[in-house]
């Protein structure tokens, strides 16, 4: 017996990685159904975060996932409390990287703090794709060695 009828959480979910994928399992294994409300690009700017994948997308991915019942949009900071009671949740849960920010909704359901998946992360993966797709310097003199080269032989 699952111990939550209806638990929600919030997020970006951008680059869609493990540490997601290892919440939101860990969720449904707590309640029978699981909403996920998925931050807009808007409401990203406002938390001063730049998704690289575009709302629709994102969205799209989550409510994919197997453990995912239904997903919402996630526009403002204010409308937990609204969605608590308009989607009737019992437990609200998200990772632990937010300990005590949402503990203001214990007045109208149950607050989880998960543990984060270690050493992943969305800004973690831009980088690594960013060191992964620029040029070093010695692929950059190789590039120029072999163009002057090609330059004199058709000189
Ligand atoms: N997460 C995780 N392990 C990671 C990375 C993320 O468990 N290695 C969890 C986060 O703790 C969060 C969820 O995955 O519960 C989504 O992470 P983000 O997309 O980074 O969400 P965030 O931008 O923190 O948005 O109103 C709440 C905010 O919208 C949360």
């Amino acid at each position: 017996m699952k111990k939550y009828k209806k638990l929600i959480t919030y997020g970006t979910f951008d680059l869609f990685h493990i540490g997601h994928l290892n919440l939101l399992k860990r969720l449904k294994a707590m309640t029978e159904e699981l909403i996920v409300a998925v931050s807009t690009d808007e409401f990203n700017s406002l938390k001063k975060k730049k998704s690289l994948i575009p709302f629709e997308h994102r969205a799209k991915i989550v409510e994919s996932i197997k453990y995912v019942d239904q997903v919402i949009p996630e526009k403002d900071w204010e409308q937990k409390i609204l969605d608590i009671k308009s989607y009737g949740i019992d437990a609200f849960a998200i990772g632990d990287d937010w300990k005590g920010e949402f503990d203001y909704l214990k007045e109208f359901c149950d607050v989880i703090y998960l543990e984060r998946t270690k050493n992943v992360s969305s800004t973690q993966l831009k980088k690594s794709l960013k060191n992964f797709l620029s040029v070093s310097p010695e692929d950059l003199n190789i590039a120029f060695s072999i163009l002057s080269q090609l330059k004199q032989d058709l000189e």
